[in-house]
């Protein structure tokens, strides 16, 4: 299913179509996200057809994403770069709090705007050929597409202020372990394992995928007194809902899977 824009598609997976696979469908340029590719992120994230559960996001060819189109990168004054820069977080805003959990599935390059994408998702998942880079550092600009909140929270501010002094670029190993992935796979593999954790996701209670998308990164930013207080509210939500009732009474009742050691 392609949407309105050529470079971006949209394809459901799952025996119920529950899963939606967005493509980033431009190789020629690496993924490169120009305009009209970040407005049609925004589109797709608020459109995902009803019944979608969980959504994978991946790139065509050999790289994931290589970030801002710097063909696109023209002389804007104060005003103009403010707006494209809202331009982006607005989009990646729409993935990182849209409707359902988002996984991103690494390859090759996943750099500046690129990891800005990967970092609005909630699972990264990181083939072997991965490598992460943020080269606005060295392009003589700035992050601008959300980098600077949501990168620091996975690796921390001292990484990302080397990685853009610096220029440093971080291999698929490295990534895992700073935290850049939570999930580093053989190479050729990363768009499989996203599917499965997204099938798994998708079997989840919908309150509670969304409590976890939309909570606990709220939480996480409260003052402890304050998160307690919203984390009791929203478990007496979800645990009200019919559904978690009839999971507990389930298990219960030995009819639903154990917690098995891997
Ligand atoms: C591009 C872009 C791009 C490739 N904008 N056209 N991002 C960067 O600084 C990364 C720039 N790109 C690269 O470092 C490399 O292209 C890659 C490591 C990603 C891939 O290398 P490779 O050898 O596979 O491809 P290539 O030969 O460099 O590129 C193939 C084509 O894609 C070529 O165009 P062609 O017409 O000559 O075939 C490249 O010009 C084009 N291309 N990357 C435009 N980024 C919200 S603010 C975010 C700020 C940023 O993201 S800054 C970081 C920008």
């Amino acid at each position: 299913m392609s949407t309105k824009n050529p470079d971006l598609t949209l394809t459901l997976r799952g025996e119920q179509a529950e899963i939606a696979l967005i493509t980033l469908n431009r190789p020629a340029k690496r993924n490169a996200l120009n305009d009209g590719l970040v407005l049609a992120l925004r589109d797709v994230f608020q459109n995902l057809p009803s019944g979608v559960r969980a959504a994978v996001v991946h790139g065509e060819g050999e790289h994931f994403c290589a970030g801002l189109d710097l063909s696109e990168l023209q002389e804007r004054d104060a005003g103009q770069g403010m707006q494209h820069s809202r331009m982006w977080h607005a989009a990646l805003e729409c993935v990182e709090r849209g409707p359902v959990p988002v996984i991103a599935a690494l390859h090759g390059a996943v750099v500046g705007g690129g990891l800005e994408l990967a970092s609005a998702c909630h699972i990264r998942v990181a083939d072997d050929s991965t490598f992460y880079a943020l080269p606005e550092g060295t392009r003589g600009i700035f992050v601008g597409g959300g980098g600077s909140v949501r990168i620091p929270k996975l690796i921390g501010v001292a990484r990302m202020t080397d990685m853009m002094l610096t220029g440093r670029v971080y291999d698929a190993a490295d990534g895992e372990r700073i935290g850049l992935a939570q999930y580093k796979v053989p190479a050729g593999t990363a768009l499989d394992k996203a599917l499965d954790l997204a099938k798994r996701i998708a079997t989840n209670a919908p309150l509670t995928n969304y409590a976890l998308m939309h909570a606990l990164p709220r939480i996480a930013e409260q003052p402890a007194d304050q998160g307690f207080f919203t984390e009791a509210m929203m478990a007496a939500i979800v645990q009200s809902a019919p559904e978690a009732k009839e999971r507990v009474r389930a298990f219960l009742d030995g009819k639903a899977a154990k917690v098995q050691k891997s």
